[in-house]
């Protein structure tokens, strides 16, 4: 059997959430393989609440298991917090033991550098993802492996510090003893020694086993580290092809590939943003979208459908259908604009250029509708909004498949 995958087509946050956690019921097996502890979603079970950043939604299906794969840069404290909010995740739960460690000081430089960066800042979280993705690529990290033998791994990070001495000295972060490091990294060991394994083995023998997989994409694919708004961007693969290195399954491995996108677009942090609104319009979907980051509380910019982008981040990960989430957010909105191509250099483009820096959104505008919040059918939908649904299809150049029509996991219509 092949593996399922989801995976957010714009810049993050387009309600992956939801779908996921609708879905996950439906799975054996849901995995995680790119990005850290900056992914954030909540989750409302029976009037609870559960926030998610490096645990994969599976967690909510007491008979799921849920693997972070090789591909996370992983921080221990993080997830150890995170875990707290769930009992017996022994034989649920699985890390990778060649996912990397993402530790505080890899944080303290992200910040550091932000800061330096001043207006040309990348606006990230702040939660060390780059300088970790940064050690990988340097070939000067270290794996969840290495925290069985925390005296050998205090050792070689006491090392990396010395041999790194210059850097920190600029961005002015202490280092710790090796003694305070060790004491740190055995309490590592000791909550998570239970969870880290050999995952690639068993994410092929659950293939094998033809159990049902759901990989589960974390940011979007304007935020992929090649194929995004560089340098704006995250420092990982999210497009759907990640999922493969990140895992360390094989492209034909993959089966249904489902886009998840807003009905509008957002963006936290900075970088190009065509079709964002600055003006009354904006303001609105953020207020009625209640746009605001589950990770770092940073309010989102707003913006129109993007269909340029979204027909590209289609492309990129091999979209079988889309999911169309928050439609209801632009309910009582008199029209509504979509974004269908750009103008660059005085010229009419219809795709996505690899840089956004100069482009200028043209739009076409529909008439809107009043409301479309609680549908759970597409008849139950206003007539102008069936068409919106329509017309997002035909641009994207991909099969709308889910319509999501409130927070509410029963808000949601299939087609
Ligand atoms: P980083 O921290 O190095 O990954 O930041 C680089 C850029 O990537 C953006 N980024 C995100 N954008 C939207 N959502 C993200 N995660 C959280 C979520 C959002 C939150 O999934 O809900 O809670 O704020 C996310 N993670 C990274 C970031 O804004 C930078 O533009
Ligand atoms: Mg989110």
């Amino acid at each position: 059997m092949k593996a399922d995958l989801i995976v957010g087509i714009q810049w993050g946050d387009e309600g992956k959430g939801k779908i996921v956690d609708r879905l996950a019921k439906e799975y054996d097996m849901v995995c995680r393989s790119q990005g850290g502890h900056n992914a954030g979603h909540t989750i409302w079970v029976d009037g609870v609440k559960f926030a998610l950043h490096l645990i994969p939604s599976g967690v909510l299906n007491p008979d799921a298991i849920n693997v972070v794969g090789n591909g996370v840069v992983l921080s221990p404290s993080s997830i150890i917090k995170e875990m707290v909010q769930f009992e017996g995740l022994e034989g649920r739960l699985y890390i990778s033991d060649k996912a990397h460690l993402n530790l505080s000081y890899h944080a303290l430089i992200d910040q550091a550098k932000e800061r330096l960066k001043g207006d040309k800042a990348i606006g990230t979280t702040g939660k060390g993802i780059g300088p970790a993705y940064s050690d990988k690529i340097n070939r000067t990290g270290f794996r969840v492996g290495e925290l069985l033998n925390p005296i050998k791994l205090a050792a070689s990070i006491i090392e990396y510090f010395e041999q790194n001495r210059a850097i920190f000295d600029i961005y002015e972060i202490p280092t710790p003893t090796q003694s305070e490091l060790l004491a740190e990294l055995e309490g590592y060991k000791e909550k998570l020694a239970p969870f880290i394994t050999d995952t690639t083995q068993m994410v092929w023998k659950a293939l094998d086993e033809n159990k049902r997989i759901l990989l589960e994409g974390a940011q979007g694919t304007m935020l992929d580290i090649d194929h995004g708004t560089y340098p704006y961007v995250t420092s990982s693969a999210t497009v759907s092809a990640g999922a493969c290195t990140g895992l360390g399954i094989n492209p034909k491995d993959i089966g249904k590939v489902t886009g998840i996108v807003k009905a509008y677009c957002t963006r936290v942090g900075n970088g190009p943003f065509p079709s964002e609104d600055l003006g009354e319009a904006g303001k609105r979907l953020g207020e009625q979208g209640n746009e605001f980051g589950t990770t770092t509380g940073r309010a989102r910019r707003c913006g129109w459908f993007d269909a340029v982008a979204t027909r590209y981040a289609s492309r990129l990960n091999g979209c079988d259908e889309l999911a169309l989430m928050k439609l209801d957010v632009l309910d009582g909105f008199d029209e509504v604009k979509v974004c269908i191509a750009y103008e660059l250099d005085g010229k009419e483009i219809d795709y996505l250029p690899s840089n956004l820096e100069d482009v200028m959104p043209i739009y076409k505008t529909f008439k809107g509708w009043d409301k479309s919040v609680g549908a759970r059918t597409f008849d139950e939908l206003p007539a102008t909004a069936q068409e919106y649904v329509k017309i997002i299809e035909e641009i994207s150049k991909t099969k709308v498949g889910i319509i999501s029509t409130s927070p509410e996991r029963e808000d949601t219509i299939i087609l």
